[in-house]
């Protein structure tokens, strides 16, 4: 399986996020990427390389432009409030909630980061453009190989994470959607029907809301329950898409609850797979976050790292050509071998 990793990620660093009242330490930290690539380098899977640029007009597939403008200046915008605040990671605090305007682009930068965001856990900091574009790239990329047919596989290792980003927004540490810059892309390569499958432990709500209204793009997603997890807002199992007909029925939500073992994780998989095959995709997107592992700090499901291993063999059992996208995981010292652990189950299982 050809890997293509960023290698700008370490760029994006946050210092800090908003949780109960406090700024704390955050979780999504360069190192989960080190670890990740530090096992693949143990247990090879094939080629590793970096990415090319990804043109703005690729990005342009998924994202609003006045989003794009935004969050390609927002640093610069930001030090120039205040030289100062070249050494502070910047937060949005005032969002735009229902009944209020998000036509009006306000010229104020803190009511530009809340028309851009959905919380406060999501520092932007000096170089997030550039490692969110290049991590951008990774995932364009790896899906020309897969749409191209050069590769049965590829895994697009980068952070930060993708689907909590909408087509203009970004929260839930993601910027640029990653899987459904993929998707597209496979789309774009002339593939007609194509599935996302995100087994993150969080709702993929940007990749759900970004492809809603569309019957091209099957979106799938197994996670906590929004009703007790984040994002909370989005992620009910009564969501099947929208659309005058077209995304109708192209959207599947299989919430579960917190302490979910891996019995119970596997069948609702199996499930989420079964929707995929009556689809009819003829390419795959997994939104691979492994922070459903039982010691992962922020999350609640108990799958161990052998359980990754028949994660990767049961995705391999649809035979489609797939592209892995990174997303969370943020049990740092375990996130490199269950992410590989799921990698190497696929690829023994589809030799
Ligand atoms: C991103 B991905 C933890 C609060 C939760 C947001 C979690 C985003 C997860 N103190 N903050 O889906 O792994
Ligand atoms: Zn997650």
């Amino acid at each position: 399986m050809l890997t293509i990793h960023n290698p700008v990620h370490h760029l994006h660093a946050g210092r800090q996020e908003m949780y109960r009242g406090r700024l704390v330490p955050c979780h999504e930290v360069p190192d989960r990427l080190d670890h990740v690539l530090a096992e693949l380098r143990r247990r090879p899977l094939g080629a590793l390389r970096a990415p090319g640029e990804v043109p703005m007009d690729v990005l342009r597939r998924i994202h609003s432009g006045r989003y794009l403008d935004f969050l390609s200046r927002a640093w610069d915008d930001w030090v120039a409030l205040d030289p100062a605040n070249a050494q502070v990671d910047a937060l949005p605090s005032v969002w735009p909630v229902r009944g209020f305007r998000d036509d009006v682009l306000p010229d104020n930068f803190a009511a530009r980061m809340g028309l851009f965001s959905f919380d406060a856990g999501t520092p932007l900091t000096a170089g997030t453009w550039q490692a969110a574009r290049a991590g951008a790239a990774c995932a364009v990329e790896a899906a020309r190989a897969v749409a191209g047919g050069a590769q049965r596989s590829a895994f697009a290792l980068t952070r930060p994470p993708g689907h909590h980003a909408g087509a203009d927004f970004f929260g839930g540490y993601c910027f640029l959607n990653n899987a459904a810059l993929a998707a597209q892309t496979l789309r774009d390569g002339g593939i007609d029907r194509v599935a996302v499958l995100d087994v993150d432990y969080h709702h993929g709500n940007g990749t759900q809301s970004i492809f809603y209204a569309r019957g091209d793009v099957l979106t799938v997603s197994l996670h906590g329950d929004p009703r007790t997890e984040y994002p909370f807002y989005l992620g009910h199992a009564d969501e099947r898409g929208s659309g005058d007909g077209a995304g109708a029925g192209a959207n599947l939500n299989l919430p579960l609850p917190r302490g979910t073992d891996f019995a119970r994780w596997r069948a609702a998989l199996h499930t989420g797979m079964a929707a995929v095959g009556r689809f009819g995709a003829q390419a795959l997107v997994v939104s691979l976050g492994v922070d459903t592992f039982e010691g992962d700090p922020i999350s609640s499901f108990a799958l161990r790292s052998p359980d990754y291993l028949q994660v990767g063999r049961d995705i391999a059992s649809l035979r489609l050509p797939t592209v892995f996208v990174f997303e969370g995981g943020y049990a740092v010292a375990e996130v490199g071998v269950n992410a590989v652990n799921v990698l190497e189950g696929f690829e023994g299982a589809a030799a």
